[in-house]
């Protein structure tokens, strides 16, 4: 049974990530319109939202420790701070500054916090593989560490994440695989490309439990995660969850969505999963300046993290050429600036 402890921190994370989600929304428009240049403004390049899937990230990243892996979708801010990824070096890297997580180059799909195990990529299902290593790591260093890959429901048929179900089965390692199921990937509406209707029943090829939670409520994502990880720990091997999420926005900013029927949009935006976490922690008795509190905190931390990575300096164009390989040779900057 979940303690109110726990939904308070689940709660102060989704507002958080909510909140944080219409900050950058705002910064991101400044300066692209009218024609929507894409590399203009503080924030250039792609931004993918998550606002209605914040119950995913909460309630599995709830159960981890920071000695836990996390391997995140390209919508990677809601599973980001619930992982406890440093707010202020993950929205410096955002606006693309030098201080950010991978100094201003990686953008917003690409976030790494070492101190925190935590990872994302703009590749679909690219984290399940790297989720699997850290699995077998820890197994192998005979810890009780996990791994967990989060992935959307569009990427449950690439070969990269059958593969990775495999493997975690076979040598049944400490791994969790969440599918975000929002219904799209990005204009494909999931039926046109996915032959089960419950991606949880993809584990059934992969002699693993497979567990779908069908609401966005981030109470059932704690209970059914606690479950997995526990499993997880306790080296019993890996679990497939899969979580109804909504996308409230489109698929990233800017999208027009004339491909989504408004119904979908406006159901989208009714089931909210902050709302039910609200009306869970009142039923245990909270009171509303709890709630406000969690709230006021939330927004804080959000406004101190924008303002204080926009004060922060642009790279050195020159940075561009440092940090493309492991361990390169000597000179291969000058190689990649063209041989001078
Ligand atoms: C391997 C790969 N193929 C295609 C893309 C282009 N792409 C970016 S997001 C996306 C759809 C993802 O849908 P889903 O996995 O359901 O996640 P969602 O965006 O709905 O959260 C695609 C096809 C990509 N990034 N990586
Ligand atoms: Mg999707």
């Amino acid at each position: 049974m979940i303690g109110v402890t726990e939904l308070e921190e689940m709660l102060e994370n989704m507002v958080t990530a909510r909140h944080y989600e219409e900050r950058l929304q705002e910064e991101y428009l400044e300066g692209k319109q009218p024609a929507f240049d894409i590399s203009a403004g503080p924030i250039p390049g792609e931004l993918h939202l998550a606002a209605g899937h914040e119950a995913s990230g909460a309630g599995v990243c709830q159960h981890l420790r920071d000695d836990d892996t996390v391997t995140g979708p390209h919508r990677p801010h809601h599973v980001a701070i619930a992982k406890g990824v440093d707010l202020k070096r993950m929205t410096a890297e955002i606006f693309g500054r030098e201080t950010g997580l991978c100094k201003g180059k990686g953008g917003h799909m690409h976030l790494f916090d070492p101190d925190v195990n935590f990872s994302a990529s703009g590749i679909i299902a690219e984290g399940c593989p790297p989720a699997v290593g850290a699995a077998l790591a820890s197994k192998k260093r005979n810890e009780d560490s996990v791994a967990v890959a989060f992935l959307g429901e569009g990427a449950i048929d690439q070969g990269g994440f059958l593969e990775s179900l495999n493997l975690a089965s076979v040598h049944d390692l400490p791994v969790i695989f969440v599918v975000e199921d929002n219904d799209w990937a990005i204009s494909m509406p999931k039926g046109r490309v996915t032959d089960v209707e419950n991606g949880a029943q993809r584990a059934d090829g992969f002699d693993m439990p497979g567990h779908r939670v069908d609401h966005d409520d981030a109470t059932a994502v704690y209970e059914a995660a606690g479950e997995a990880v526990g499993r997880a720990r306790d080296g019993n091997g890996p679990t497939l969850l899969e979580v109804q999420v909504h996308r409230r926005m489109g698929h990233f900013m800017g999208d027009a969505e004339a491909y989504r029927p408004d119904t979908d949009t406006e159901r989208a935006q009714h089931l909210d999963s902050i709302d039910r976490l609200e009306a869970d922690l009142r039923a245990t008795g909270a009171d509303e300046g709890t709630i406000e509190e969690i709230r006021s905190r939330a927004k804080e931390r959000v406004e101190d993290a924008i303002e204080w990575a926009k004060e922060q300096p642009e790279p050195d164009p020159e940075e561009a050429y440092e940090d493309v390989f492991t361990n390169p040779p000597d000179g291969y900057a000058e190689t990649l600036r063209g041989g001078e």
